[in-house]
């Protein structure tokens, strides 16, 4: 066993074997291995998140507030995140408050309500409270606060478009990815209505759920906007669902397109329902070959049971276990796409791993929703890892909030970390591992993977 002088060396020396390349001591490995994921900017991949053009809600923020407004931060957003909102009524019984009462409050109205019912009167263990703790943390704000009113006031004297660049910093995020569901009414017209500005920190994709999940009120709605299209795709529906892809993708210039699939989600599906038919279709004749055409991956989120309990809106959404062979069928049947896909069930993850192994145009990215939990993600973490070496895409942060980047990727960093210190400590002795190799690991998960396959 070496001295203690060995180990206990100075963080120059340290330094100094960082920068040469040198071989790392198995004694500064921990510390190399959370400097590089410290360090290494990311590029985050799928959030829900909006630069100021899309507008700002909240009085504070902006002398004309935009009830509608898309670009959500402070903290009274922060506070009724979906993810509290659901973890609220785990302690307020219907007696006391419906659901319905809930959503009457103003927003401010809520947080009070949930900062008191999680952060006060318990303590804030769950991931999305803990959350908010390392974000008003690294913020320089006491998490300890009874009330929201010195929060707020922080909030208010923040400029949207600096302050994304703060958050940005903070989190070490070079790019945030937008999901530009052009189906919402709201997302839509605010692009036709000429407000959007290219923005150099954010990139667009095309969520275009309702294409394959509801095609008949899809139809309805691409009618509505100019593209005849029939309920039952025929030859005429087909070629109108095509000029509005594509006269969306020129307008969005998105980087890839993105889909979000129920568990029971098939293909190729067994007897489908004229409304599944008809959706599988748009896939096969229009989504795939457009994507195909422009060189753009198809996103394929998979899992995701919508409105279990309508009444909690976006917080009453569900997960089921998925058909893998759905996507080795869409792997396997179209090799010249590119698939990047993330399932929302543990049970999936094993063998979505196996899948990539099989597959090099699918690419398994991030800890989706109910599974970005500490506990999760090392677990996936680590078997993607020892399953596919460094080449899939660890995390997303999946933030609705612009300053949930901060503790979303604050989180996922270390988890990231000690997976890698895992591995890396498992080829000790035998391998000599530098510096510049951990580098390279790293932003080949954190950005140079991402780049590779959405930018081939
Ligand atoms: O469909 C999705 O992209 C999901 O991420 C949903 O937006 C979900 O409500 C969510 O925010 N998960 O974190
Ligand atoms: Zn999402």
């Amino acid at each position: 066993m070496a001295d203690a002088k060995t180990y206990d060396r100075g963080r120059d020396m340290i330094e100094a074997d960082i920068g040469s390349g040198r071989t790392v001591a198995p004694g500064d490995l921990v510390q190399c291995v959370q400097q590089a994921c410290e360090r290494q900017p990311a590029w985050d991949i799928h959030t829900h998140l909006y630069p100021p053009c899309f507008g700002t809600p909240d009085l504070n923020f902006s002398a004309n507030p935009d009830p509608q407004g898309l670009m959500l931060f402070g903290i009274d957003e922060l506070v009724t995140y979906h993810y509290l909102i659901a973890e609220l009524f785990r302690f307020i019984p219907q007696s006391k408050l419906t659901h319905e009462q809930f959503w009457k409050l103003s927003r401010r109205e809520q947080a009070d309500i949930i900062w008191k019912t999680l952060f006060v009167e318990r303590t804030p263990l769950s991931e999305a409270c803990r959350g908010v703790v390392t974000t008003l943390e690294k913020l320089g704000l006491d998490p300890n606060e009874r009330s929201l009113g010195a929060y707020r006031n922080f909030f208010a004297e923040q400029d949207p478009d600096l302050y994304i660049d703060q958050v940005m910093r903070l989190a070490n995020v070079s790019t945030i990815t937008m999901t530009n569901a052009i189906f919402d009414p709201n997302e839509n017209r605010r692009w036709l209505s000429g407000d959007v500005r290219p923005d150099s920190r954010f990139k667009s994709t095309l969520r275009i759920d309702p294409l394959v999940n509801d095609f008949t009120s899809a139809a309805e709605q691409m009618t509505l906007w100019g593209y005849r299209c029939s309920p039952l795709p025929d030859g005429r529906t087909l070629d109108e669902v095509k000029r509005f892809l594509n006269d969306w993708l020129d307008r969005t210039q998105s980087v890839y397109v993105a889909l979000s699939l129920p568990p029971e989600f098939e293909f190729p599906a067994v007897n489908p329902s004229a409304e599944k038919a008809a959706g599988l279709q748009i896939l096969e004749k229009v989504i795939l070959p457009i994507c195909l055409h422009r060189g753009l991956p198809l996103a394929l989120m998979i899992g995701s049971r919508r409105r279990v309990v309508p009444s909690l809106r976006d917080a009453g959404d569900m997960l089921g276990r998925s058909h893998i062979e759905a996507v080795v069928n869409l792997c396997r049947l179209y090799p010249q796409n590119r698939f990047l896909v993330t399932m929302l069930s543990r049970e999936n993850q094993h063998e979505l791993c196996v899948a990539a192994r099989k597959f090099h145009n699918l690419m398994p990215f991030g800890c989706w929703w109910f599974i970005n939990i500490p506990s999760l993600i090392r677990e996936i973490t680590t078997m993607r890892l020892e399953l596919l070496g460094t080449s899939f895409i660890p995390q997303h942060s999946d933030a609705r909030i612009l300053d949930q980047l901060i503790y979303k990727w604050d989180h996922s960093r270390r988890l990231i970390a000690e997976s890698l210190t895992e591995m890396y400590g498992r080829l000790f002795p035998a391998c000599r591992i530098t510096r510049d190799q951990i580098e390279n690991d790293v932003r080949a998960l954190f950005s140079g993977n991402a780049e590779r396959f959405i930018q081939q």
